[in-house]
């Protein structure tokens, strides 16, 4: 008897979508530690936060998958983009690379639809409203870079924004407190 309750195609796509959350950690990963060289400690400490988080979303698909029955398939994680040139540039990186991955969660849900698999369109969910709150923090980054002057931000302007980004509380818990459940 077939105990996969995964049809193959949205196996493959939800094993794609947990790489892509693997990415996007590495992708903030990368952020931080550019950040963190370039004298930003408040904005890598918010990125690496966030990296965490991402892979928090990666371990809710893997278990997802594990306990629909399917096959988790772990492959290697494509390479972070180049590092941004500026704040401005890394603000507005965050931005796209949240929207290019809630683009993939939708084909997702569309894909779940399609194959009334209410299973996966039910706990795709979360995800869907998850992007909400990610888009609007990466939003709230630009709008902070754009009142800081965005690409000619003086010293003094990036110094605040720097300040303020470590103090203000976001959505990312520190990586000891987060769990699946509650990335
Ligand atoms: Fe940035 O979000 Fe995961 O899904």
């Amino acid at each position: 008897m077939d105990t996969n309750r995964l049809s193959k195609t949205i196996e493959a796509a939800l094993n794609d979508q947990m790489t892509k959350e693997a990415h996007a950690s590495q992708i903030y990963l990368s952020y931080a530690s550019w950040a963190d060289s370039a004298g930003y400690e408040g904005i890598a400490n918010f990125l690496f936060r966030h990296a965490a988080e991402e892979r928090n979303h990666m371990m809710k698909i893997l278990e997802y998958i594990q306990k629909r029955g399917g096959r988790v398939i772990i492959t290697a994680i494509p390479a972070p983009n180049p590092d941004p040139t500026s704040v401005n540039d890394c603000f507005n990186k965050v931005f796209e690379a949240e929207v290019d991955n809630t683009n993939s969660i939708y084909r997702l849900v569309k894909m779940s639809l399609d194959e009334q698999d209410w299973a996966t369109w039910n706990f795709m969910q979360w995800f869907v409203k998850e992007q909400i709150e990610e888009e609007t923090m990466a939003l709230d980054l630009i709008s902070k870079i754009k009142i800081a002057g965005g690409e000619t931000a003086n010293g003094d302007a990036l110094y605040t924004l720097d300040r303020d980004l470590e103090n203000t509380p976001d959505d990312a818990r520190s990586a000891e407190t987060v769990t699946t459940d509650n990335p």
